[in-house]
């Protein structure tokens, strides 16, 4: 089969750095979809020779869209999460899909941990008694927790969970783990339940995948086991765990605190989480270092050219 000198690529968000993007539109013929004035009228006008799609982590690729285009072979995602995107429905049409993965495990695990101190050692609310001339005229400024040789649980010891697990040992915390399945190659404690990893945890953090298998997984049976000194901590995605319960968990001082990248309902956080001392909160910014992005939108591009030049993307998800 002869390919295209230059394939169709439809494009739903830009690449984040110009020199990538520019790059892009060298090697293929690109439609700027978030650009369109009519985004249905640009779909209908390129369907029949759109070969390849470009999208994002948290950027909604569903299956109406795929069926729009008849096509389509491959699909290539900035970001490793892909509850977004149908990709069993892309690969049931024989539609590979890739992602990013491996190149933001540090940069997420990083975050997760500044999430954690921040929390346990209260380093916002510091800021904020600082900033506000508390210090020296209010009261005294609360005692935080110690991190150092606590139980950090970790729900889904993937990639990140592991690197996760790595900065840990540098606190000489104790690490339990969480997945469906034991990895043989960790000495890490694994708990069979999750109910058994919150109650043995000081602090439980959340690194597995998101999407319906894991759709409220952290419920109010695993806050109150993580119990009124425990901490969550977010950087997987908001619907693992059940927001409500987490809102009255803190309300009712169930639970210690709650650190959260992500949200159920993104960009919209509940006002009650926003209104609480005890809960840090970030704007999904885990993989959001110039370093990381520029080595993710690498990857897509990597990804894009390998589809065009021999027919096979190099991060293919495994089949769901
Ligand atoms: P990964 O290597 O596939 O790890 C996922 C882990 O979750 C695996 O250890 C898996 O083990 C476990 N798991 C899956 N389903 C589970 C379940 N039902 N119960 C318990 N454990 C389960 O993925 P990764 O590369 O580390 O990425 C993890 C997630 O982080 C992504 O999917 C994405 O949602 C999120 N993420 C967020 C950001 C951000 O900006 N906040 C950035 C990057 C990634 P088993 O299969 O044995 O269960
Ligand atoms: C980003 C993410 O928010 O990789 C993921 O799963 O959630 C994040 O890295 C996103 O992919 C940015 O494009």
């Amino acid at each position: 089969m002869t390919r295209p000198a230059h394939p169709t690529v439809l494009q739903l968000l830009p690449l984040p750095f110009p020199q990538l993007q520019s790059a892009l539109e060298e090697s293929f013929d690109v439609v700027r979809l978030w650009e369109a004035a009519n985004r249905q009228e640009t779909i209908n006008q390129v369907a029949d020779r759109v070969t390849l799609l470009l999208t994002s982590a948290t950027t909604p690729t569903r299956a109406d869209l795929i069926d729009q285009l008849p096509a389509l072979r491959a699909i290539c995602s900035q970001g490793v999460g892909f509850d977004a995107i149908d990709v069993a429905h892309a690969q049931a049409r024989g539609i590979q899909v890739s992602n990013t993965p491996d190149v933001l495990n540090d940069c997420v695990a990083d975050l997760a941990f500044g999430l954690l101190l921040t929390s346990a050692r209260r380093i916002a609310q510091g800021d904020n008694y600082v900033r506000t001339n508390q210090w020296g005229s209010g009261p005294a400024f609360p005692l935080g927790s110690s991190v150092h040789h606590k139980k950090l649980g970790i729900v889904g010891l993937g990639r990140i969970g592991s690197a996760i697990a790595q900065r840990a040992a540098g606190f000489n915390m104790h690490v339990g783990y969480h997945n469906r399945t034991q990895r043989p190659d960790t000495a890490h404690t694994y708990f069979g339940t999750l109910a058994e990893l919150a109650e043995w945890s000081d602090f439980l953090v959340v690194a597995t995948v998101g999407g319906a298998s894991t759709r409220h997984l952290i419920n109010e049976t695993i806050l109150d086991a993580l119990g009124p000194k425990g901490i969550i901590v977010n950087i997987s995605r908001g619907s693992v765990i059940d927001e409500t319960a987490l809102v009255q968990c803190l309300q009712q001082g169930r639970l210690g605190g709650a650190a959260l990248d992500v949200f159920d309902n993104e960009p919209t956080v509940p006002d009650a989480l926003k209104s609480m001392e005890n809960v840090v909160l970030l704007p999904h910014i885990a993989s959001a270092t110039t370093e990381t992005r520029l080595a993710m939108a690498n990857l897509v591009l990597e990804n894009a050219c390998a589809f065009a030049q021999n027919g096979k993307v190099i991060t293919p998800i495994p089949p769901q």
